[in-house]
């Protein structure tokens, strides 16, 4: 349902290097949003909704991060209506998170996010350029211990605590239409 391709450095400047082109398309296969993020993303976009009114989640896009991944600055403009919020989970490994304003030549804020932070982008933060430029997948840096923990104490597989560890994924959900 969704298309990213990467265009090249004719967009960059000094804070958020690389851009982003995406679209929707839901002709393409996707899946089913499983029912408890759905739930969830709507209890935590309520804030950012007019009073009577409910978020539809009707996408979620992951970003997988490895060691040297980033994403660069883009604005998400490919919603139909920019007065919904979009909900951004972050799980793994610390990363910095650029925002900037709603031109590439404002000087951005930066600001940690680690595992279990959610940003609520709205309002006026959705239409700021924003990146993710660097990811921390040290042990000193990564501060994952308490979702290291969590793995150690159920009966989770040993592999996805492997990847985590030095890994980052971002899952954000939009109204799209
Ligand atoms: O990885 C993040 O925290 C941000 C993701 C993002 O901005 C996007 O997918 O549009
Ligand atoms: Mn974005």
């Amino acid at each position: 349902m969704y298309r990213v391709c990467h265009q090249e450095e004719k967009h960059a400047n000094q804070y958020l290097p690389l851009f982003c082109f995406r679209s929707y398309n839901v002709s393409l296969s996707h899946n089913k949003i499983p029912d408890e993020l759905c739930q969830l993303s709507s209890k935590l976009a309520a804030p950012a909704m007019q009073p009577g009114e409910k978020f539809r989640p009707e996408a979620a896009i992951v970003n997988y991060f490895g060691q040297g991944d980033m994403l660069g600055g883009h604005l998400d403009d490919m919603e139909k209506d920019w007065s919904k919020p979009i909900v951004s989970m972050s799980l793994g490994c610390k990363a910095i998170f650029l925002i900037g304003g709603k031109s590439r030549e404002q000087m951005p804020l930066a600001m940690f996010l680690r595992s279990g932070d959610v940003i609520l982008m709205e309002g006026a933060a959705r239409e700021c350029f924003h990146g993710v430029p660097r990811i921390f997948t040290d042990k000193e840096h990564a501060e994952i211990s308490e979702l290291e923990s969590s793995f150690s104490s159920g009966e989770g597989d040993s592999s996805l605590l492997e990847y985590i560890r030095v890994s980052r994924v971002n899952i954000n959900i939009r109204q799209v239409f």
